[in-house]
């Protein structure tokens, strides 16, 4: 188990667009156990490469209610084929930043494809919280956080406090 320390706002690598991956490799596997373990740890639903500092577009999820019962999900160069016209209000959240979260609205329900450890093709629909974390975290493979979905005035703010906070921190505490 290997668990990877999260990259945090206001990390500039969060910014870059993540290259795709051009085969299932023994390398991409480890990655993809790393995230899962990173993600589980945390503990959030979701993890893009780029949190743990590896501009590769991979994700990891699993928004499954019990707790007990794993549903992991690694997908590799996803991409949304579809989304509805309808919108639905989150709360969200962000590994990268913290203990801030806030409602975002994004399609209801779409329709993504990716390619899975196997190599093979998949196609799903999503709706729920799953449709609401696959649009974040491809979000994440293209340089976006949830927090640019919000006026310029509540980015700023959040922004400048993890700005201040990374000072603090190199300052030596
Ligand atoms: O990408 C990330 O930073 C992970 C993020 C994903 C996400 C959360 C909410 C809406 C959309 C996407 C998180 O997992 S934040 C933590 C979180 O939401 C959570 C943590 C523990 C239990 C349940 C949820
Ligand atoms: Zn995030």
């Amino acid at each position: 188990m290997t668990i990877r320390p999260i990259v945090l706002l206001p990390d500039r690598r969060l910014r870059l667009v993540s290259e795709p991956v051009a085969a299932v490799t023994p390398e991409i596997r480890v990655l993809a156990q790393d995230m899962l373990d990173t993600m589980y740890d945390a503990p959030g639903v979701g993890l893009a490469a780029i949190q743990i500092g590896v501009a590769k577009r991979v994700i990891t999820m699993d928004v499954s209610k019990d707790e007990k019962e794993r549903h992991p999900m690694v997908l590799i160069n996803p991409e949304i084929l579809w989304s509805s016209e309808e919108k639905r209000g989150y709360e969200e959240g962000c590994l990268s930043i913290p203990e801030y979260y806030e409602e975002v609205e994004r399609p209801d329900r779409v329709r993504f494809r990716y390619t899975d450890l196997d190599g093979r093709t998949v196609e799903q629909d999503a709706d729920g919280l799953l449709a609401t974390c696959v649009q974040h975290e491809i979000d994440h493979l293209n340089g976006v956080l949830f927090i640019d979905h919000l006026s310029k005035l509540k980015r700023d703010r959040v922004v400048a406090k993890f700005k201040k906070a990374a000072k603090r921190e190199a300052a030596g505490g």
